[in-house]
């Protein structure tokens, strides 16, 4: 064994999203700290440096999908369309990487193996997979909340002489013209990797378990006039956005669903089906979509009349059509029902007809069907929220591991911390806001910048939840969660999507308005709910 340097510094960031980036930009130039990043990929983006499949789209639309907190950068970078692809959110990344000189901070292709809390010293001690060992005041841990790869072991599949390609792992450029392509999965990513695909292949065959409900995503070019508006309004927008419940830029209805007239609400759920947005169709329209059943049923009726008028094949219809509540992350597209009329595509129901196995020349089904392949494609999403974390050694205080602390299911105290884990920070950890995600990042990480900071100006050596504290935060997500149809539909909000995975409250669904504000106080309030440790009150 050759003996290892260790390496001293304030900070450790883990991942180069939009998190990490922020996080490194935040402790070393605001706060001076000495910081190091890491991130498996041989380059920033996180999510965009990933998800390359075609049809990679931002749902979020562009001008709000970016970071808020320099003015100068929200003036300088723009966009094509209302919503913004993978390749530009990469470049985007990448240039802000580069504007602010944070590329020396981090070092790429590296992945962070083990994080061990010292409890003698108060200091991290993080393990990468080339040996390198940091030591390390604060760990902040921007892992990524759909990040860690949900890869399905079906039988036989290590016969299969195609290739197999999950969507978060994407081969730069690769491209599946001319071929006999197999996907599986019709989510978010599904939905736009099989809108992509479908004109371009030779035949795309769609094993479908759950259909979903989805709207237009209305995605449309920009003028300069349009982005010069939005640019002259940008301090206002922004603050709308960070005091709204989903953060994605349109006024949130309050308006019960069952209060107007069936042809009033037609009228309101076509408007925003015209207009587009996922979102805007659940949050927009009325206010009691996500917590009244009547309502709910109102919107999900809408979308299957469009799937039935939409899909000419009624067969092809019948298996496409979503059932049940519409209680999962709101999905939008670019013409994904329209590709079922297609002679190309065919859907293959595998709830009623399952896969029975894999071979070498492609999937077989129940009924005893070869459908054979080229490609195989894997758009079955993520083990979201705790994922990255549970593939790292994380130990806190007294060696406790994080998976034994997060045995019942994953926990935290505001999403950013959680109890024997001190100096340890998460950028959207179990249960933190559930919105478009770029002003919640900025909320965390200013806030674990700024508590960071408290640290450093007051001499504290340790800081770290209480297991009350987070028990609260954990008793008040639940019961905002359970105030919701959410709960009652499965899928990775809850972590339902994950065979063994036991189900839970994953997030607060209480608001980015209202999360900013328990933020605020908390801190304003001397740190409520935390164990702050001086300098002379830790045993060294
Ligand atoms: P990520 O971007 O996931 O970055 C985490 C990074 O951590 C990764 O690069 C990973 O390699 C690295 N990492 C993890 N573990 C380790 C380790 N042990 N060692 C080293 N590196 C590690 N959100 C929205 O708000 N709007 C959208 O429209 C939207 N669209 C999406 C579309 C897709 C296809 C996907 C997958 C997600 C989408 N999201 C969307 C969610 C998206 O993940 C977030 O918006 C945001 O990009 C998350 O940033 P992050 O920095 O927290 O994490
Ligand atoms: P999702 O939303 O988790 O979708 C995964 C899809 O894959 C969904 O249709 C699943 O069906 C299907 N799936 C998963 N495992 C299997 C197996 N074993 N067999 C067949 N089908 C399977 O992931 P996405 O990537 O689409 O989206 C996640 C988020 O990332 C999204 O909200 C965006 O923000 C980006 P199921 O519904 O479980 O029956």
């Amino acid at each position: 064994m050759t003996a290892q340097t260790t390496h001293t510094v304030d900070a450790v960031v883990i991942g180069a999203g939009f998190g990490g980036i922020y996080a490194v930009h935040k402790l070393h130039h605001e706060l001076g700290l000495t910081t190091v990043g890491f991130d498996k990929a041989d380059g920033p983006g996180g999510t965009w440096y990933w998800n390359r499949y075609p049809g990679a789209l931002s749902d979020t639309e562009s001008h709000l999908y970016r970071f808020s907190f320099d003015r100068d950068l929200l003036q300088e970078s723009t966009w094509k369309t209302t919503y913004i692809t993978q390749p530009e959110i990469l470049e985007y990344l990448e240039d802000v990487v580069d504007r602010f000189d944070l590329r020396r901070h981090f070092k790429f292709g590296t992945e962070v193996t083990s994080a061990l809390y010292l409890d003698d010293e108060n200091l991290w001690e993080v393990t990468t997979d080339h040996g390198e060992v940091y030591r390390a005041k604060y760990v902040v841990n921007a892992v990524g909340l759909l990040s860690a790869i949900n890869f399905p072991n079906l039988p036989g599949l290590d016969t299969f002489e195609g290739e197999t390609i999950h969507t978060a792992a994407w081969p730069e450029g690769k491209s599946l013209a001319g071929r006999r392509v197999g996907v599986i999965g019709t989510g978010s990513t599904g939905q736009q990797v099989i809108t992509s695909l479908a004109p371009e292949v030779e035949h795309l065959t769609v094993f479908v378990r759950t259909p979903q409900y989805s709207v237009p995503v209305g995605n449309r070019p920009v003028n300069p006039e349009q982005i010069a508006e939005i640019k002259a309004d940008y301090d206002r927008i922004w603050e709308r956005a960070k005091n709204s419940a989903v953060a994605f830029g349109f006024e949130e209805s309050t308006l019960p669903a069952m209060s107007v007239s069936e042809e009033e609400r037609n009228r309101i759920f076509q408007e925003a089906w015209d207009h587009g947005g996922g979102f805007r169709f659940m949050f927009g329209t009325f206010g009691d979509i996500a917590t009244d059943e009547a309502a709910n049923e109102a919107a999900a009726s809408f979308i299957r009349a469009k799937v039935a008028e939409i899909i000419e094949d009624p067969e092809t219809a019948r298996k496409l059509m979503p059932k049940g509540l519409f209680a999962k992350r709101p999905l939008c597209d670019s013409g994904y029902y329209e590709v079922y009329n297609r002679p190309n595509v065919e859907a293959v129901a595998i709830k009623e007809n399952p896969i029975r196995e894999v071979t070498a020349k492609g999937v077989v089904t129940e009924d005893g069907v070869l459908h054979e392949l080229d490609v195989l494609v894997f758009a079955t999403g993520f083990d979201a929220v705790d994922g990255n974390y549970r593939r790292i050694e994380i130990r806190g205080r007294d060696g406790l591991h994080i998976n034994d602390h997060w045995d019942g299911q994953p926990t935290s105290y505001l999403g950013v911390s959680t109890a024997n884990f001190p100096n340890w920070f998460m950028v959207l950890g179990p249960n933190g806001p559930f919105t478009n995600l770029p002003p919640s990042i900025e909320t965390q990480v200013e806030w674990i910048s700024d508590t960071i900071g408290y640290a450093e100006r007051n001499g504290v050596r340790a800081i770290e939840p209480t297991p009350e504290a987070e028990a609260e935060w954990t008793e008040t997500c639940t019961e905002i969660a359970n105030a919701t149809l959410f709960t009652k539909g499965d899928s990775w909000i809850f972590g339902a999507n994950i065979p063994g995975k036991k189900p839970s409250v994953l997030f607060y669904l209480g608001g980015l308005r209202n999360y900013r504000a328990v933020m605020a106080e908390v801190a304003a309030d001397g740190y409520r709910g935390f164990e702050v440790k001086s300098a002379e009150m830790v045993t060294v």
